[in-house]
């Protein structure tokens, strides 16, 4: 199955990765396969193609040109092996889970990861007798001493939502595998654009591709890439049978929406690094993270593990809840929602909206305190987004 390169550069992978299954008429664009099922031209090529004797396509739940298109271009963008499409980040999630985890196992998670990863960990995978540790995934030592004999997977979110703290992927990749357990970087605040966790020795990456790589806003979607057979094997059987997906016309929208990956990805990112440096300066800010300032405590290995620093950004307003409310109440630009990664800039609180699952001695624990705003910084003129922020910050 693995992947053919289209381009040395990943400008170029972006715009043509995903082959276009459409040999009949030569559409540019890949066709929206909207069919639940497959034609059989005999009962004896249906039953080849349930032994796996003969490729072809049987039921979309099980593989469709569409989704296969969408799957290859990411696994191509990524260095893997094969891509899995999901209906959801969550469903991503939770089918890496499902994979590697059976009752008695030990699961580490960094501590603050996306708020519902960690719940699916305690309040679901725990019924079924999978045990756990949280972890702050940025401190090896505590991930060392985490490991046990039953350990089957570290999982890691780097960088962190919504903390921007970094955890060391090859480190973790060597500890990992000297415990036999496989390594899955959650890779959603990046993109593939900006960091490939399976060059760095990581079995399994994934991504909410509700973010970045569909980048519009429009669509709930994941991914999984592994960086072999053996993995992807495993991955996709589970997947397939469980059931979470991904429906054809939601991979021909993120397919049509990761086009333009790179050139989003780039301008944001160029917003971020002068939108953090303000809020860092800013008498009304009492400090702000992104993995681009001097400041950051991991900027070297921001520098060393990935090619740019993102676009999100967190930030602590002076007069704790409050003011960031007002922040929150009263900016123009920046929309008021969760999510992340799409073309517009949006603000958040997580200790009230995407982290309000978690409990609350945990998420201080974690880093994520009260006053944390956090900014997905778009494609704006950055002018108007200084502007903005510097006449709101003045009414705390
Ligand atoms: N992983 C990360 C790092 C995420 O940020 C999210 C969603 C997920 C996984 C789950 O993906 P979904 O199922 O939503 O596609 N993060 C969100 C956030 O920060 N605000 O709203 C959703």
């Amino acid at each position: 199955m693995s992947v053919e390169l289209t381009g040395k550069g990943m400008n170029t992978r972006v715009v043509h990765a995903g082959a276009n299954p459409d040999n009949e008429y030569g559409s540019v664009a890949i066709p929206i396969y909207q069919t639940s099922t497959f034609k059989f031209d005999s009962a004896d090529q249906g039953a080849r193609r349930f032994s796996g004797e003969e490729e072809g396509y049987i039921y979309t739940r099980l593989g469709n040109p569409t989704t296969a298109a969408f799957e290859q271009a990411i696994a191509e963008l990524e260095g893997g092996y094969a891509g899995l499409a999901t209906a959801s980040g969550m469903a991503a999630v939770s089918t890496v889970f499902m994979s590697y985890l059976s009752s008695g196992d030990h699961i580490i998670c960094g501590d603050a990861v996306y708020g519902p990863s960690r719940v699916v960990i305690e309040k679901e995978f725990s019924r079924f007798g999978v045990e756990y540790s949280f972890v702050d995934t940025a401190d090896l030592h505590a991930v060392k001493s985490a490991m046990q004999d039953n350990t089957k997977i570290l999982f890691i979110e780097t960088p962190a939502n919504p903390t921007i703290k970094l955890t060391d992927i090859q480190a973790c990749a060597d500890i990992a595998h000297e415990h036999s357990a496989v390594l899955v970087v959650d890779n959603t605040f990046m993109s593939p654009i900006l960091q490939n966790p399976l060059k760095l020795g990581a079995d399994v990456v994934l991504h909410s591709i509700t973010k970045f790589i569909n980048g519009h806003t429009d669509v709930v979607g994941g991914i999984i890439v592994s960086r072999d057979q053996r993995n992807h094997l495993l991955l996709r059987r589970v997947l397939r049978s469980m059931g979470g997906t991904m429906d054809p016309h939601q991979s021909w929208l993120v397919l049509r929406g990761m086009r333009t990956l790179s050139l989003r990805v780039k301008r944001a990112e160029k917003n971020a690094q002068i939108l953090a440096e303000f809020l860092e300066k800013h008498p009304k800010v009492k400090w702000c993270r992104y993995p681009g300032l001097l400041s950051h405590p991991q900027h070297e290995l921001a520098k060393r593990q990935m090619s740019g620093f993102g676009s999100m950004i967190s930030f602590e307003v002076s007069g704790g809840v409050e003011g960031g409310k007002t922040l929150m109440d009263n900016v123009k630009i920046p929309t008021l929602a969760v999510s992340l990664g799409g073309f517009e800039t949006l603000i958040q609180h997580p200790a009230s909206m995407t982290h309000a699952s978690m409990a609350e001695k945990q998420r201080v624990e974690a880093g994520i305190t009260p006053g944390l705003v956090r900014l997905s910084v778009g494609t704006e003129d950055v002018e108007d987004l200084l502007e903005d922020m510097d006449q709101t910050l003045a009414l705390i």
